[in-house]
């Protein structure tokens, strides 16, 4: 196994409802470390920038009108195989469909506003990372 980073989003349905701690409480009790974080305002020109992969997908206008709706809280975890144990924290996309113990199951009020992302491969992360945080901002 190897240790690796992945970037999180803490959503803003999440922040809303003050929930950044117990969801960090779920990275931590998983064995993932908070590397690096800060909360921030998206525009919608750095969301849709940041889901430009899913540009042509019907939900795309709606994801991007969410993601600047509030605060979101970027971070990088650390540990080993951090992209799949995020993913595995995380859920499913659609909560309806998560298991029990997961940040999507507990706490998503859709699949649109569920609560956290995850960058969903090891190349991602490093991307998504890049996309967010300076090298010096990340305190291992
Ligand atoms: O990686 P993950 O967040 O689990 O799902 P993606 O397929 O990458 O979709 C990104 C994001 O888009 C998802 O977290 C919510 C939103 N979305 C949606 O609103 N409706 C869908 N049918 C699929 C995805
Ligand atoms: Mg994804």
């Amino acid at each position: 196994m190897a240790v690796e980073r992945t970037l999180s989003i803490i959503k803003p349905d999440a922040t809303r409802r003050n929930l950044t701690g117990k969801i960090n409480a779920v990275f931590e009790d998983a064995g993932l470390r908070i590397v690096a974080q800060k909360r921030i305002q998206l525009t919608p020109a750095t969301a849709g920038a940041f889901y430009e992969v899913h540009k042509e997908r019907p939900f795309y206008n709606d994801l991007v009108s969410f993601m600047v709706s509030g605060p979101v809280v970027v971070q990088v975890l650390q540990g080993e195989n951090a992209v799949a144990k995020n993913r595995e924290v995380m859920g499913a996309t659609d909560p309806k469909k998560a298991e029990a113990h997961t940040i999507r199951a507990q706490f998503a009020e859709s699949i649109e506003a569920n609560s956290v992302h995850g960058s969903d491969s090891l190349e991602n992360a490093k991307n998504e990372i890049a996309f967010f945080f300076a090298g010096t901002e990340i305190l291992p």
